[in-house]
């Protein structure tokens, strides 16, 4: 196959402000000239923990800034997904080795990737895009058409929108019809304000609850993984899905925590090999979901 082209994504208000219109209020100015909302410049000091690659042209519209997942984050949550290809082969290898034994050494490769993986919330790419690096097919959904273009066009300066199916539609209404080897799901949680709440109540999430959203990925695999707000409560996070193993893992980027990544079923048993962030602290539970630790 011949080298593709980048496309040209270039919305007029692009141009001056990758992605995010100014509006009315108050603004700030970045050095390269582009006017932002004030409210926005907390998340442009962040870009490049968002995407390295941001000064290549990276589209972020004001969604996205706020929702994007930090992309040491992204790789480690994608690699750990990956392994599960490697185990589902080493089970299958153990199960054969029982019947009858190999005729040489085998050797153990690595081979991260043969997973198909819906991408449920896909914003403007930030997971969708790291997926495609470390898994064999993504399917990245999102209800808003111009987010999607920008994943598009993100996962083009990341050379990986090959491998990405985007599809713009209700996941709701989608899932009934998919079928893969993972859901990864990041739904909105109600803009910045969810920090507003002492403990972010997962019903309480905007469209659809917390248990309804799981319910729904439920139909397309049972291997789910969940990003969530840092100050949401763990115990009623992994009771989402019952009798499912469940590991919650924080995410931290430069020391700080940024949310948390409810892992349920064969996800949740999967190496850690493959996750090399520092910033990482995994908080694993040994039996099925009941309490978590401090
Ligand atoms: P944040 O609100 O920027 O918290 O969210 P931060 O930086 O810890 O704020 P501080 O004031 O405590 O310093 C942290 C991360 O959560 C963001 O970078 C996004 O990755 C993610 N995130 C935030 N929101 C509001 C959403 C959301 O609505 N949906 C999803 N999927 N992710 C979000
Ligand atoms: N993980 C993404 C951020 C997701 S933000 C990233 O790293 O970039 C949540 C996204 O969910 C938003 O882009 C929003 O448009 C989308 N969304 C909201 N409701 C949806 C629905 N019913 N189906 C699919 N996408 C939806």
């Amino acid at each position: 196959m011949g080298k593709r082209k980048r496309k040209q994504f270039q919305p007029a208000h692009m141009a001056t402000t990758n992605g995010v219109e100014a509006g009315g209020g108050d603004t700030f100015v970045t050095p390269q000239g582009q006017e932002m909302p004030a409210a926005l410049e907390k998340y442009w000091r962040q870009r490049y923990n968002f995407f390295w690659r941001f000064d290549e042209g990276i589209a972020i519209d004001e969604e996205g800034w706020y929702s994007v997942t930090p992309e040491a984050i992204a790789e480690d949550t994608a690699k750990r997904i990956a392994q599960l290809h490697n185990q589902q082969q080493h089970n299958q290898q153990q199960l054969h080795s029982q019947r009858r034994p190999p005729k040489k050494k085998q050797q153990w490769v690595p081979d991260f990737g043969r997973i198909c993986i819906v991408e449920a919330f896909c914003g403007v790419g930030g997971n969708a895009i790291k997926f495609a690096e470390w898994c064999e097919h993504v399917i990245a959904i999102d209800i808003d058409p111009g987010r999607l273009e920008m994943a598009r066009h993100n996962a083009e300066i990341y050379g990986v929108a090959d491998r990405i199916e985007f599809i713009l539609g209700d996941f709701y209404q989608l899932a009934p019809m998919l079928k893969a080897d993972v859901v990864f799901m990041s739904p909105p949680w109600g803009g910045p304000e969810y920090l507003g709440a002492e403990v972010f109540d997962l019903n309480k999430m905007p469209f659809h609850s917390a248990q309804e959203w799981l319910d729904r990925a439920r139909m397309v695999s049972k291997n789910i993984v969940y990003f969530m707000p840092k100050n949401c409560d763990p115990v009623q996070l992994a009771d989402l899905y019952p009798g499912a193993p469940c590991e919650i893992e924080l995410n931290y980027t430069n020391g700080f925590l940024k949310a948390v990544t409810a892992y349920y079923n064969d996800v949740a048993l999967s190496d850690e090999g493959g996750c090399n962030s520092t910033d990482r602290r995994v908080y694993r539970r040994p039996s099925h979901c009941k309490s978590i630790a401090n």
